[in-house]
């Protein structure tokens, strides 16, 4: 450039390379953008007479020229700029904060690009691990020590996971892209090692914290060929590792799919099924151990569904709770109920099932006695049973519902007990009537030694607390006697009777054979 410094307008005019020169001059960034250059040519004008105007007007159009490219690497260099700070702020977004792993963001677009330049033949795991408790941890510890925590489980995760792509998809939800070409006992010791190292107590604060995954694993391209389909198929494997008790990892099987498509099939149906009376009760005798009397029917509710034939209570309760129809089937439920027991021996107890959440609903006890009234019954023949999670946690509600209850005359059970996490205290001071063993400790008393010694201290120390126990699950006469013998008042179970539609439910149960 700085040959063309100095020199004559002529000069430059003249010589080619310098011409160019001049051009790189005008046009470099430092050439002070307002100059006068019409100044310049008015100065060369005066100086050289002998110009000719077309010479001046090529002087000109290099000028226009070098303004033309000056303007061009300004825009050039201003798009550079923005393109490097946008790039500043993707990094940002794709990274997780707290604990410096991807994005759900960056796991999207990690997922997309493997996808799209995956070789026919190739394929790679993408494996979702949810930490256990973890809520529980926020709320019992709060959340310094919480993400603690979650910093701690990624280290871990990253040292067990090797060199795979981990991912933060939200709270306590992580996704790792394994490397390809792992045969699926490969991924499966990779997720060991995850649910090991998980597995030992996390040191946070001053705290020991117990924690633990459940993980959920999806196979691209053979479950899935998109990043969304393949999260949600590792999500439903999930989905199936904690429902079938926590601390496990699951492969995606298309089976689970079709269940959790039906699932949803069925919550289409169920307002339905409550109004037309679908769900419908099925009545479990309940007999005194030693005389072999019917004392008391259990409600079991089940749905006979057109197409799908009976659902079990365990698949519609859950999803009519989510609805919040629950209540409404009770109520549904007591008002056929009411039908049946007009015809029943008067001195058969009528036992109902309501869940923990039920409880909180105010006027729940309000609206079960109009039912009983309208059908000109006395509340005494019923029994309400309420399983032991309704008294863990606030349990204020729980116990106003309870004393509603007790107020117009009904009695309480407390169902499946020995599964929950009531104490002694809790049996007291909640005024049961009587406690129903859960099916788990009567299974084997008539063949394990241990077994029965449980049953007969669990019988003994409730008689001090003057409350019966019936045991649940009675299958044989040999359990039955064993039963008696360590001390139970009742029992219930196909012994004496399955659950049956009213029509087909007999009375004389089965007699004395103790
Ligand atoms: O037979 P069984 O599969 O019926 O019952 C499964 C579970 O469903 C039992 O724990 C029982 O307490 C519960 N259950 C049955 N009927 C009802 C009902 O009407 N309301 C509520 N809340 N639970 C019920
Ligand atoms: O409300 P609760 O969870 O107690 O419901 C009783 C459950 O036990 C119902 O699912 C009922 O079908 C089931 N059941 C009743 N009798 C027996 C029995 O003798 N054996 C087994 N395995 N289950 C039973
Ligand atoms: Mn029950």
């Amino acid at each position: 450039m700085k040959y063309a410094l100095g020199r004559t307008a002529r000069a430059i005019y003249e010589d080619p390379l310098c011409f160019c020169a001049a051009i790189l001059v005008f046009a470099s960034p430092t050439f002070i953008f307002d100059f006068d250059y019409f100044g310049i040519l008015a100065k060369i004008d005066a100086r050289h007479e002998e110009w000719m105007i077309d010479q001046l007007a090529g002087l000109a159009a290099a000028l226009g020229l070098a303004f033309l490219i000056r303007q061009n690497i300004r825009l050039r260099q201003e798009a550079r700029r923005r393109n490097e700070s946008e790039k500043a702020a993707n990094l940002l977004t794709r990274r997780d904060s707290l604990t410096g792993v991807i994005s759900r963001r960056g796991l999207f677009e990690r997922l997309d690009e493997m996808l799209a330049r995956r070789a026919p033949d190739e394929s790679f795991a993408v494996v979702m691990i949810d930490l256990d408790q973890f809520k529980t941890v926020n709320d019992v510890h709060g959340h310094a020590i919480g993400d603690e925590v979650l910093r701690a489980a990624v280290a871990r995760m990253a040292q067990a996971l090797g060199g795979a792509v981990l991912a933060r998809l939200g709270g306590d939800e992580f996704v790792a892209v394994l490397p390809k070409h792992l045969t699926r006992s490969d991924i499966a010791d990779m997720v060991d090692r995850v649910l090991t190292t998980l597995a030992t107590p996390i040191h946070a604060g001053e705290q020991e914290i117990e924690m633990g995954a459940s993980i959920g694993i999806a196979i691209a391209p053979q479950d899935a060929t998109t990043a969304s389909a393949l999260l949600q198929a590792a999500d439903t494997a999930l989905f199936r590792a904690k429902a079938g008790g926590r601390g496990t990892g699951r492969f995606f099987e298309p089976a689970m799919d079709v269940a959790l498509r039906e699932q949803s099939a069925l919550r289409a149906d169920l307002r339905r099924a409550v109004t037309r009376k679908q769900i419908v009760p099925y009545y479990q005798p309940i007999a005194d151990l030693q005389t072999g009397e019917v004392r008391a029917v259990e409600v079991l509710a089940r749905w006979l569904h057109p197409q799908r034939g009976m659902v079990t209570p365990d698949v519609f309760i859950p999803m009519l709770q989510e609805a919040g129809l629950l209540t409404s089937l009770t109520v549904s439920l007591l008002k056929q109920v009411c039908r049946d027991v007009r015809h029943w021996p008067g001195q058969v107890r009528v036992s109902l099932n309501l869940s923990p959440d039920q409880l909180v609903e105010p006027v729940l006890a309000a609206t079960l006695l109009e039912v009983i009234h309208t059908a000109q019954l006395d509340p005494c023949r019923f029994e309400i049973e309420i399983t032991e999670s309704a008294l863990v946690g606030d349990t204020a509600a729980a116990r106003a519902a309870i004393d509603q209850f007790r107020t117009i005359g009904m009695s309480l059970a407390l169902d499946d007990f020995g599964t929950g996490h009531s104490g002694l205290s809790q049996l007291r001071d909640f005024r049961f009537d009587r406690v129903k063993l859960d099916k788990s400790f009567v299974r084997d008393v008539a063949t394990n030694p241990q077994a029965a010694h449980f049953v007969a201290a669990i019988t003994r120390l409730l008689s001090t607390l003057d409350l019966p126990v019936t045991a649940e699950g009675v299958e044989d006469p040999e359990t039955r006697r064993t039963l008696h013998r360590l001390g139970c008042a009742a029992g219930q179970g196909y012994l004496f009777g399955r659950p049956v539609p009213g029509a087909e439910l007999r009375f004389e149960g089965l007699r004395a054979e103790v």
